[in-house]
C-alpha cells in the first residue's frame, strides 16, 4: 500500500514526550511494504535507491499498533501510531477512506 501521509512525532523511542522543535507536520509518501512503513520525501522508489533520510525515516511496524486519533481534532483523518519501542506517530491521511485503510493494513503486520 501506498500514498501521501503527513506525520508529526508525538514520543519519541522511550516513550517521551518529543520536544518543541520536533512535533511539527511533515509531508511524506508513504509505502508499506513487508513490517516496514517507509516515510519517503518523494514517490516510490525502489528499496536501493532510498537516501538515507528515507531509510532513518523508515518505521519498523511489527508489533505496531494503529488507532484513529480520536483524542486529537485539529486535523480531520489522523490515525495514531504506536511502535512496539514506544514511539508515537499522528498519521494524517487524504480521506477517512485512506485512514481507515491504513489503519487495517497496519495492524495486519
Ligand atoms: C510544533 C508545531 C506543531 C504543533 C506542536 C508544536 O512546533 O507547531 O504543528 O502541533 O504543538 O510544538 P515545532 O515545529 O517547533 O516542534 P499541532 O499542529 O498539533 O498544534 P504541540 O507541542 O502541542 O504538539
Amino acid at each position: 500500500k501506498h500514498g501521501v501521509l503527513s506525520r508529526k512525532s508525538h514520543a519519541d523511542m522511550d516513550g517521551k514526550r518529543t520536544p518543541r522543535g520536533r512535533r511539527g507536520w511533515k509531508k511524506f509518501y508513504a509505502v508499506l511494504k513487508g513490517m516496514i512503513l517507509y516515510l519517503q520525501k518523494d514517490e516510490y522508489k525502489p528499496d536501493a535507491d532510498l537516501s538515507e533520510v528515507d531509510l532513518k525515516n523508515a518505521v519498523r511496524i511489527h508489533h505496531a499498533m494503529a488507532t484513529r486519533a480520536t483524542d486529537y481534532s485539529k486535523r480531520p483523518n489522523v490515525l495514531k501510531l504506536k511502535t512496539s519501542d514506544w514511539r508515537v506517530f499522528l498519521l494524517q491521511a487524504p480521506s477517512e477512506e485512506e485512514m481507515m485503510s491504513w489503519i487495517f493494513r497496519i495492524n495486519l503486520v
